[in-house]
């Protein structure tokens, strides 16, 4: 029998950070109430949550490496929306935002769940943040848990 190495999806006793977009709000809040849900739903202790606000997806990067050096947190949430406009700006928000959060998951070992959305439209943005398909909040947050339990695992010697 092959072994087999995962992560629970009980975030009782984890503490999360959720860096959370002030841009495009109306979008990064529904988000953020997905978040919200998926962690209490899952066990975790509204005191073992912090919400660090920034002005917008470029700035998460910085943010996340500040977070993991604290060594507070068993995994952090992004949270915001990088919404395609008519200029090439989209593509350097978008591509830093998602290569630094990637960066600072893979060097520090703290998992980052991915809950910023880069779509072409606000529509496309809305069906991703409570409506047609689903809550991508909601989902981070659960891949953050899963990703947080995983790891614990993986350092465990007997893993
Ligand atoms: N930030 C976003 O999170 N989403 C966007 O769609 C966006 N657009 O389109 O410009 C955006 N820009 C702000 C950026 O993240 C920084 O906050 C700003 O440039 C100040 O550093």
């Amino acid at each position: 029998m092959p072994s087999i190495i995962e992560g629970d999806l009980s975030a009782k006793g984890l503490r999360f950070a959720i860096i959370v977009g002030r841009f495009n709000s109306f979008i990064s809040e529904r988000l953020l109430a997905g978040a919200l849900d998926a962690l209490k739903r899952s066990g975790c202790s509204e005191d073992d949550i912090e919400i660090v606000r920034v002005p917008g997806s470029w700035e998460m990067p910085a943010v996340a490496r500040e977070l993991v050096k604290m060594k507070r947190h068993d995994a952090i949430v992004a949270l915001g929306a990088v919404i395609r406009g008519d200029t090439p700006h989209f593509d350097y928000v978008a591509g830093e935002m998602a290569r630094g959060l990637a960066e600072v998951a893979r060097e520090s070992g703290v998992p980052v769940g991915f809950g910023v959305l880069t779509t072409n439209t606000v529509e496309q943005a809305v069906d991703r943040a409570g409506a047609k398909s689903g809550n991508k909040g909601f989902d981070a947050a659960m891949s953050a848990i899963e990703m947080a339990n995983l790891m614990r695992r993986l350092r465990q010697p007997s893993a």
